[in-house]
C-alpha cells in the first residue's frame, strides 16, 4: 500500500546494528547522532535564538570561537561523556584532550570538529561536524596516545553537513560509505544513499580551493590549478569554504578539493585527527584518492600520517583519480617521485 508514512524506516541505528555486534559501538554512534541532532536544532534556530557572533574566546586553532562553536562543542562533549563508552575526547575547540571521568569511561576515543566551517555560520552557509573513532590500545585506560596513531587505526569516521537538508555520511574501516538524511518529522537519520562512490569517470570537472593563497603555493600546485582553468574542457571553480560541504560535493559530483601546504603554512591548514583522517577514510572508501601533495619532502597518503600532537595539521588533496593525477603529473615534471594511482 502506498502511503506517505514509512512503516519500515531504515534508520541509522538499525543500519549500525545490522553492521556490528559491538553494543558499545551502537551506543557510541547513537550518541554521535544525538549530538548532531542537537547541533541541527541550534544551527537552524541560530538567528531567532541569537546565536550568531563571537563567544569572546579563542580556540585551540587560534580562531575566534563563535557562540555556535561553543554550544555545539558542549553538546558533543556531554553526549559522548554520558554515553559511557568513551575514555578520551579530542575537540577542535579544546586545547587539551578531555579525559572522561572513570564512572563514565569506556573503550572508545573520539576526535571531532563539532562545527566545521564556522566562518560561514553568521551568513547561514553550510557548516558541518566531522568525527573519527579509535579504540583504546590494549591495557590502556585512555590517554592521548590512543589517538596519536596513523589513520590505519581509525575504526570509523563520519561527517554531517547542515544545509538545505541535514545529511550524515559514515563508514566503518574497510566498509562502504553510506548517507543518512535527517527526517525532521520523526527526528531520525534515515538511510538515503547506499554505497556512495565517486563518479567512475571522474564526474564534473570542478576544482575547489582557496585561490587567495595561490601566490604561496609551490609551482606544481600553481601549474595544476592553471591546467584546470585552461584545459581543453576547462574546469569550473566551486569553493564553499566549509570543508564538509566541499568534500560532500566532491564525492557526489566529482572533481578535486585542495588545501595544500604552502610557503606560509608548511603543514597546510586542516587538522589531521578530526579533518584529514576521517575525510581521507571516507574518500578512499568511496573510491577516491586522499593525498597530502608534497609534505615533509614527499607525497603521502593522508591515512599513513601519524599525528605528533592532537591538533597536528596536514595538507589535503582529495578527489577522483582523474584529477589527482593532474596534480601528480605536475610534481613528476618537477622531478618528484609520485605514487602511481
Ligand atoms: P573554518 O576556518 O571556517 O572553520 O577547518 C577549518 C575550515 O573552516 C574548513 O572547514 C574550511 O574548508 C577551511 O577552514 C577554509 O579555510 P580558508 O578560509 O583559509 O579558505
Amino acid at each position: 500500500m502506498s502511503s506517505k508514512f514509512d512503516s519500515n524506516a531504515a534508520t541509522l541505528s538499525r543500519f549500525v546494528m545490522s553492521q556490528t555486534n559491538d553494543h558499545d559501538l551502537v551506543i557510541l554512534l547513537n550518541a554521535l547522532a544525538i549530538s548532531c541532532k542537537l547541533i541541527t536544532s541550534a544551527v537552524q534556530r541560530a538567528g531567532v535564538a541569537k546565536l550568531y557572533g563571537l563567544a569572546g574566546e579563542v580556540n585551540s586553532t587560534g580562531d575566534d570561537q563563535k557562540k555556535l562553536d561553543v554550544l555545539s562543542n558542549d553538546m558533543m562533549i556531554n553526549a559522548l561523556i554520558h554515553s559511557g563508552v568513551c575514555s578520551v575526547l579530542v575537540s577542535e575547540e579544546n586545547e587539551e584532550p578531555i579525559i572522561v571521568p572513570p564512572a563514565y569511561s569506556g573503550k572508545f576515543c573520539v576526535a571531532f570538529d563539532p562545527l566545521d566551517g564556522s566562518s560561514n555560520i553568521d551568513c547561514n552557509v553550510s557548516v558541518g561536524t566531522i568525527f573519527s573513532v579509535y579504540e583504546r590500545k590494549p591495557g590502556s585506560h585512555g590517554s592521548v596516545d590512543d589517538l596519536l596513531r596513523s589513520g590505519a587505526h581509525c575504526i570509523c569516521a563520519g561527517y554531517v553537513v547542515y544545509s538545505s537538508a541535514v545529511e550524515l555520511v559514515f563508514t566503518f574501516r574497510g566498509g562502504d560509505v553510506h548517507g543518512f538524511c535527517l527526517d525532521s518529522t520523526i527526528g531520525e537519520f534515515v538511510h538515503t544513499r547506499e554505497k556512495m562512490m565517486f563518479p567512475a569517470d571522474g564526474g564534473k570537472r570542478i576544482y575547489s580551493c582557496n585561490e587567495g593563497n595561490a601566490v604561496h603555493w609551490d609551482d606544481p600546485i600553481q601549474e595544476a590549478v592553471e591546467h584546470f582553468k585552461t584545459a581543453e574542457q576547462p574546469y569550473t571553480a566551486r569553493y564553499v569554504g566549509s570543508m564538509v560541504a566541499d568534500i560532500h560535493r566532491t564525492i557526489l559530483y566529482g572533481g578535486i578539493y585542495l588545501y595544500p601546504a604552502d610557503a606560509k603554512a608548511k603543514k597546510g591548514k586542516l587538522r589531521l585527527l578530526y579533518e584529514g583522517i576521517p575525510m581521507a577514510m571516507i574518500i578512499e572508501q568511496a573510491g577516491g584518492i586522499a593525498s597530502t601533495g608534497m609534505f615533509e619532502g614527499k607525497i603521502q597518503r593522508v591515512l599513513d600520517l601519524t599525528p605528533n600532537e592532537i591538533h597536528a595539521k596536514c595538507p589535503i588533496i582529495m578527489g577522483g583519480k582523474r584529477d589527482v593525477q593532474v596534480v601528480y603529473d605536475q610534481y613528476a615534471k618537477h622531478g618528484v617521485n609520485v605514487p602511481s594511482l
